[in-house]
């Protein structure tokens, strides 16, 4: 459907899926997505020109609803006829018919049944179950639950997301009725993924209980690495902090953590599976041995049944 060689996405990460990043992934097989973020339409236009430079492999545009500019954003990739726009922390509904008309593919990040329905019936080529092992802002389920549960609400194309890091998690992923995945905190470690040496350290370095999910009292739960930022944003949570201040308190940190490797003031999201991470190599290496570690093991399965 897409014309890509493996069935691996790139997450859009905010601030740091840029377009080499991406165009590093999609050289490299896979689908290499643009976060936008909170970003302007200017810098996402940027982007999608520095990305066409080194690659003319399909590669996909990461809308963030809840984003200030998503609707100028929305505009831009309909102009530049964006082979795949994916969405995140929001409802997709009102830049369907934009982006369908433009000819892009839209595939939604959906963390429940109800909106796996819904943009099904808009015209979604696929959609990206994504459980709240991932890092980012997080939904209710766990991905061994909602890829299941969404692959029998929805005709189309499910795309598991969440807590996959390797060819394990990804074989698992297959056996639960998804036909691709989507990883976002595997490829920190990828050479090509600009973001600060601290933050590529703090997740290579990464154990089981790195991460903790904070923001659920404001009705945006955020997973990230549990550093002194994290810790007091959990303390101001609930300890009773106004929400104006609460809000203020998260301004600018993904920017400081992502730029400056602020290890003190920065937000540095990540999902569970930094503990998985061991070490930084190319975009296209993560990408192809996945897929290279779950062929044996999807079939090897067949031993548990024998
Ligand atoms: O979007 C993400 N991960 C993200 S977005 C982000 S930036 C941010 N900054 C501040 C606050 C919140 C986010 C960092 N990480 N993942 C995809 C995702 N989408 N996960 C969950 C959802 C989601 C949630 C609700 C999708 C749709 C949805 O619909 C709610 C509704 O009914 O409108």
């Amino acid at each position: 459907m897409l014309g890509i060689r493996y069935p691996v996405f790139q997450g859009g990460m905010a601030w740091i899926a840029d377009g080499k990043l991406a165009a590093a992934v999609s050289e490299g097989g896979g689908l290499g997505i643009i976060g936008a973020g909170n970003a302007p339409a200017s810098y996402v236009r940027e982007q999608i020109k520095t990305l066409r430079t080194l690659t003319s492999q399909p590669f996909g545009v990461n809308v963030m609803l809840l984003s200030p500019f998503a609707d100028e954003v929305a505009q831009v990739i309909a102009e530049e006829h964006v082979p795949v726009v994916t969405t995140g922390a929001g409802n997709p509904s009102k830049y369907m018919k934009l982006w369908l008309d433009a000819g892009c593919k839209v595939i939604p990040i959906v963390p429940s049944v109800a909106m796996a329905k819904l943009v099904t019936r808009l015209g979604a080529s696929a959609v990206i179950a994504e459980g709240g092992e991932s890092g980012g802002h997080v939904g209710e389920l766990t991905t061994m639950v909602l890829v299941p549960l969404i692959r029998d609400a929805t005709s189309v194309p499910v795309i598991a997301a969440g807590g996959i890091a390797d060819g394990r998690g990804a074989a698992a992923a297959f056996m639960l009725g998804a036909c691709g995945i989507q990883m976002g905190t595997r490829f920190l470690s990828a050479e090509e993924c600009g973001i600060h040496p601290n933050y590529k350290e703090k997740i290579v370095g990464a154990n089981d209980l790195c991460t903790m999910v904070t923001g659920k009292r404001l009705g945006h739960p955020v997973r990230s690495l549990r550093t002194q930022f994290a810790r007091n944003y959990w303390n101001a949570e609930y300890g009773g902090m106004p929400d104006d201040e609460l809000e203020n308190l998260a301004v600018g940190a993904l920017r400081l953590a992502v730029q400056e490797g602020d290890l003190k003031n920065g937000c540095f999201l990540s999902g569970q599976v930094a503990a998985m991470v061991k070490k930084i190599e190319p975009a296209a290496d993560i990408v192809r041995s996945v897929m290279e570690e779950a062929e044996p093991l999807l079939r090897g399965a067949e031993k548990w049944v024998k």
